[in-house]
């Protein structure tokens, strides 16, 4: 509104000093032979029509001067707008990330009560499995709570609810490629990475988890969005004192068997060679694994992203689907007690 208002002056203005101009044209030809006294007062007048001209032309100017004033103020207020609005909804969604973080905080901390009330080992919670049996039936992060009477240490886990019945306890995750799995024995044993990322829980941890006899499902997904699965009904590791070495059996699956070549074997790091064989397999395929000699698949290599994922034998590979040389997209492996019921 305010700036239509202005533009109408400054068509007004202009009309008047079009208006004044022609009338000064008209006056200067109305007089061809001037004479002395007349070309005085002609000289006046055009003078006094030039100081009008001018004083218009000023005005003129500082409206329209006002004009880019006043459209700036708007177009900075619409900015300052929209910063807010942002701001607010960051705000929001932080809010609503912190409720949902202190509502599955006050859930754990229910289960705790209700479980240190009882101390039999079948209420325990110590693993995906025995949350879904509470009822916790959506996937996400959970917080595994300590259990004197397992000898369990408090844990963070991410559970896999949905596939195949859920209950799954997610070990190892590579899929946004930013976390280096080139580690050592140390770091292997107690866990790395990002429990909503990229993962190894840790040696550790799937030895206590695999203490009950359990499944292991291996996910992959390519570069084309395929997606292969490979489970073995048994899997379970030693202790640190026996290289945390893997046993598996009872494979199913659509992915192939290529976990197989690595039984009964020993876990190795880039500072541990376990493996069977005289080069050392770690630092040639870059990860902590079950390696034979050295590899049928590499779950914990090298992430490539697409365009790199064909030139290398020390990426994410699985033998059974796209052979030696071909880095997966994502991978996730997890365990589940045998015969859990959803
Ligand atoms: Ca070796």
């Amino acid at each position: 509104m305010k700036m239509a208002k202005v533009n109408l002056n400054i068509v007004a203005l202009a009309v008047t000093l079009l208006l004044l101009a022609e009338t000064w044209a008209q006056n200067s030809k109305k007089k061809p032979s001037p004479l002395k006294p007349v070309k005085g007062q002609c000289c006046d007048e055009v003078r006094s029509l030039k100081v009008q001209v001018a004083n218009l032309s000023s005005l003129l100017e500082e409206l329209s001067h006002k004009q880019e004033t006043d459209l700036k103020n708007v177009v900075r207020q619409i900015m300052e707008l929209n910063k807010q609005n942002r701001q607010q909804e960051a705000r929001v969604t932080e809010a609503e990330s912190k409720y949902s973080e202190i509502n599955n905080r006050v859930e754990i901390m229910q289960l705790q009560t209700a479980q240190s009330a009882t101390q039999t080992s079948s209420d325990a919670i110590y693993d995906c499995a025995s949350l879904y049996s509470k009822s916790y039936k959506i996937s996400g992060e959970y917080t595994l709570p300590k259990d004197e009477f397992l000898g369990t240490p408090k844990l963070t886990v991410f559970c896999d609810m949905e596939t195949n019945g859920g209950g799954w306890t997610v070990i190892q995750r590579r899929q946004i490629g930013m976390t280096s799995f080139n580690r050592d024995w140390k770091q292997y044993k107690s866990g790395f990475g990002s429990i909503r990322g990229d993962f190894w829980i840790g040696n550790e941890h799937i030895f206590r988890l695999t203490r009950q006899p359990s499944t292991l499902r291996i996910e992959l997904e390519d570069w084309e969005g395929e997606k292969r699965y490979a489970e073995y009904g048994l899997f379970n590791v030693g202790n640190e004192r026996n290289s945390y070495k893997l046993f598996i059996s009872n494979y199913s699956g659509n992915a192939g068997d290529s976990l197989r070549y690595h039984n009964n074997t020993n876990f190795s790091t880039i500072n541990k060679d376990n493996d069977k064989c005289v080069d050392d397999c770690a630092s040639l395929r870059k990860g902590g694994y079950w390696y034979n000699c050295c590899t049928d698949s590499n779950l914990n290599g090298v992430f490539y992203r697409y365009g790199e994922h064909l030139k290398n034998a020390d990426g994410i590979t699985w033998y059974g689907w796209h052979g030696s040389y071909y880095s997966l997209k994502k991978v996730e492996m997890k365990v589940r007690p045998v015969g859990f019921q959803s």
